[in-house]
């Protein structure tokens, strides 16, 4: 029997979920509730389905929509961020803590000290718009090595400046596409795009794409910060996991 891609997603589901009740560690953090059973599934499927770290679609420079939309803050009026602004973040830093060698506040320099990457990728809003856009940054994955992370790591946990605050597993904060994103379409990261420095998770949906960084934590656990659902984003409506 040829299985449909449909039935095959729906298989590969089910393998997920016999996968999840033999092994606790491969639900999501927002397992429970209303959307609990969907976000578990679709956890489960896409971590079976992206098994080998499949890159999210690249596009050439002149697919790059002129006028990408700004979603939420445009500048947050935290003192200290225009602070840092006003002097061009030369004294801005991200704190990096946790399941680290080397906890430390790390300066804009210091991250595009590291070895960049470039991508033009898409970027969807659960809102239903979407646009294309230049990333310029230092892979996660380059970032984590670089400080030290420590085997039992299963997260990395982002606070931002306008009291975001978001988590992603290690199998999206080790790939490839995933920056620490400095640079937009060739120039600096414009402060209502999330300068001095934003996250990009090229396979998740927008909300998770979080602007102003200001600190981050690894950790093994995210039931035991906050309400435990591991992101701001559940409080509101949405999944913690945003596959796409
Ligand atoms: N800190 C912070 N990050 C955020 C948001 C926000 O309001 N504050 N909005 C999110 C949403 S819903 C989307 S679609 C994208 C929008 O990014 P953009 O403003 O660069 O288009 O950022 C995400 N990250
Ligand atoms: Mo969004």
């Amino acid at each position: 029997m040829k299985l449909s891609r449909r039935q095959w997603i729906a298989g590969a589901a089910a393998a997920g979920v016999v996968g999840v009740a033999a092994s606790k560690a491969s639900l999501p953090p927002s397992s429970r509730g209303i959307f609990g059973v969907s976000d578990a599934l679709t956890y489960a499927a896409h971590r079976v389905l992206l098994a080998h770290q499949p890159l999210a679609r690249e596009f050439g420079r002149d697919m790059i929509t002129p006028d990408f939309p700004v979603n939420g803050e445009r500048s947050p009026g935290d003192p200290l961020y225009q602070q840092q602004r006003a002097r061009k973040f030369a004294d801005w830093s991200l704190s990096i803590t946790g399941l680290v060698e080397t906890p430390e506040d790390y300066s804009l320099a210091y991250f595009k000290s590291l070895p960049a990457r470039t991508q033009v990728t898409q970027h969807s809003c659960e809102e239903g718009w979407s646009a294309i856009a230049e990333w310029t940054g230092v892979q996660l994955s380059r970032v984590l090595k670089e400080v030290g992370v420590q085997p039992e790591a299963r997260y990395v946990v982002f606070e931002t400046v306008d009291g975001w605050w978001d988590s992603i597993d290690m199998a999206d904060a080790l790939h490839p596409q995933t920056l620490l994103a400095y640079g937009m379409n060739g120039g600096e990261l414009p402060v209502a795009y999330g300068a001095p420095l934003r996250l990009r998770v090229e396979r998740q949906l927008g909300y998770k794409n979080l602007k102003y960084v200001s600190r981050m934590l690894v950790t093994n656990r995210v039931d035991n910060i906050k309400d435990g659902t591991g992101s701001n984003a559940y409080e509101a409506g949405f999944a913690w996991y945003a596959g796409i």
